[in-house]
């Protein structure tokens, strides 16, 4: 038997009496009002969600079942003589909401080990698309031909009732968690590496595998995925990705097409894309000023040539922060640990002391700071993965953890399909604007 399985069993009925007995006594009061411009505006600052596994703070940023990232840094078990906290502990917190003990924490490795076989046929998806395909068209597809899997899927034609979803949607979440690594180095390796695959090593965790699997075998880039899947794994309900998770997964879609869904979603450039599109903006920058740490000035001058240009400033700007990310500022003392004279980390920091005058400046753009993709990029070029074309692929392999702890939960809790209403504007104008 699955013991974590049969732990998390354990909580989904007390769990459903307090929202139930929370809903039933306060199910009638007001959550605010909104005004037309918001509903134009992407629904921005409209609580229409109850996400349970993390809740973002404009001010202070994410936390993860009530953790900051510092807290979990200090709280989560650790790889022994490591100093970053596992994504295999992250996520038994986001499921459970209980910090793991370090015996969870091998539970959950193992747990993932066991489910880790990609079928065949996925790889020979992947190899039908041509090298040049982008890697989240991979990743896409790939996942899309892991659904055949799907045991949600073939619980739902056998006729299982509603209160058991969550059972074969925390197997295909588990599993989907399990084989992400190997899909996304199967990507890596066949589009950069000529196709030189490398096996898993089932005594590694989770991240080091995946680290070794994509070809990094070096310890400080273990600690490099560890902290990377852990700050990425999840960011409230309302972003691109994790709504079209839980959009999708509402309609029933087993959690292959959700997160399928999902990772669209993640590779726009608003979203996601944002890492890669970092690293491309940054080396055009330095060809332009022909190599060489730009001084603040000719970056200023570049920034504002993007910003003539009508396009963004990659890595820079939130729908919900207000203030520097805290998942920035973990990578940002990553990299002032261990490799404070990285000519790439110099210029990131540079470019964090001149972007936010300038954005500010525009007097539009609500938030200037750095969000996480401003600095995950020059970490990964640090240690040799260069790709940012893949930078996305490794966003998604760990927004799984969050999204999918949070589908298994959408299920338990009964949660049914999502349907918001809409309108026209002539509607709206018949309404408001009839002088
Ligand atoms: N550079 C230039 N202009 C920016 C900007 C940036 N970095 N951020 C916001 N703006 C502009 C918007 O484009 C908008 O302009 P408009 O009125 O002419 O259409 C105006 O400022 C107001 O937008 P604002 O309310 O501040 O921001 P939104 O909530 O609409 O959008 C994102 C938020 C993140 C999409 C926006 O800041 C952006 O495009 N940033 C750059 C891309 C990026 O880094 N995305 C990654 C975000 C995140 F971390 C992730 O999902 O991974």
């Amino acid at each position: 038997t699955d013991k974590l399985k049969e732990h998390f069993r354990s909580k989904i009925e007390p769990y459903n009496k307090k929202v139930k007995d929370f809903v039933a006594q306060y199910g009638d009061q007001k959550m605010g009002d909104y005004t037309i411009s918001q509903v134009y505006q992407g629904m921005r600052g409209i609580t229409g969600l109850v996400y349970e596994t993390s809740k973002l703070d404009p001010e202070e940023g994410i936390r993860f079942r009530g953790y900051t990232i510092p807290e979990l840094q200090a709280k989560l078990p650790k790889y022994p003589g490591g100093k970053q906290p596992l994504p295999e502990g992250l996520f038994y917190l986001l499921l459970m909401d209980e910090l793991p003990d370090d015996d969870a924490v091998r539970r959950m490795s193992n747990n993932w080990v066991r489910r880790a076989q990609v079928p065949p046929h996925v790889f020979k998806v992947i190899d039908s698309l041509p090298q040049h395909a982008h890697p989240m068209t991979q990743f896409i597809a790939g996942i899309t031909a892991l659904r055949t899997e799907s045991e949600f899927q073939k619980a739902y034609r056998q006729g299982i009732g509603k209160k058991d979803y969550w059972d074969p949607v925390y197997e295909d979440a588990m599993n989907l968690i399990a084989r992400l690594p190997r899909v996304a180095a199967y990507i890596y390796r066949r589009t950069y590496r000529s196709g030189d695959h490398i096996e898993p090593d089932p005594r590694l965790d989770y991240s080091a595998n995946f680290a070794h699997m994509l070809g990094f075998d070096n310890p400080e880039f273990y600690e490099l995925m560890r902290l990377y899947l852990t700050i990425h794994a999840d960011h409230e309900g309302g972003n691109v990705s994790a709504h079209a998770i839980r959009l999708v997964g509402s309609a029933l879609s087993d959690p292959y097409l959700a997160f399928a869904a999902g990772m669209a979603g993640l590779a726009g450039p608003l979203h996601g894309l944002a890492n890669q599109e970092v690293i491309r903006w940054v080396l055009d920058m330095k060809k332009e000023l022909g190599g060489g740490l730009p001084t603040k000035e000719e970056i200023a001058e570049y920034v504002k040539k993007t910003l003539t240009e009508g396009k963004v400033v990659p890595g820079f700007g939130h729908a919900v922060l207000r203030k520097t990310d805290p998942r920035y500022m973990a990578q940002r003392e990553f990299a002032l640990e261990y490799m404070p004279h990285d000519p790439m980390f110099l210029l990131i920091s540079r470019i964090y002391e001149v972007v936010p005058g300038i954005l500010e400046a525009t007097g539009k753009v609500k938030n200037p700071w750095p969000n996480v993709d401003a600095h995950s990029g020059q970490l990964l070029m640090y240690y040799g993965l260069v790709e940012y074309d893949f930078y996305t692929v490794l966003f998604g392999v760990s927004r799984a953890l969050g999204t999918m702890a949070s589908l298994i939960w959408d299920r338990a809790l009964g949660f049914p399909i999502e349907r918001p209403g809409s309108t026209t504007t002539d509607l709206l104008m018949k309404k408001f604007a009839k002088e």
